[in-house]
């Protein structure tokens, strides 16, 4: 299908008008992601991964393992505002608990 902003209306005489269609973009998504370090124990990951990324037991450790390794993962995408809310729990968390665990949020 040909695509352009444009849209054809009739006014109150019937005259065909063809107006401009407002251009909507969608919200950026923004990654929140985590990072490993030597300290933090494996299952406090899996922990942070089920209850702050709503992830089941198998998915959270299949990430945390993926950060363990690789130095680094992806926990969730989601618009700005939930994004840096769910990197700030982590952190807070995280040192209530006294782990140095650490993520960032990194725009798509
Ligand atoms: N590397 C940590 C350990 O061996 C586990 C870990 C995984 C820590 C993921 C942080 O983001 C992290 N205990």
């Amino acid at each position: 299908m040909i695509k352009n902003n444009k849209t054809n209306i009739y006014d109150d005489d019937l005259d065909l008008i063809t107006k401009e269609k407002p251009k909507v973009k969608k919200p950026s998504m923004y990654a929140v992601v985590l990072i490993n370090d030597d300290y933090t124990p494996m299952e406090f990951v899996i922990y942070v991964l089920q209850t702050i990324f709503k992830k089941n037991y198998d998915e959270a450790k299949k990430v945390m393992l993926l950060v363990h390794n690789e130095g680094k993962g992806i926990c969730g995408i989601y618009p700005l505002d939930i994004a840096e809310t769910k990197a700030n729990q982590v952190v807070e968390f995280s040192r209530i608990n006294q782990h140095p665990l650490e993520c960032k949020v990194e725009k798509q």
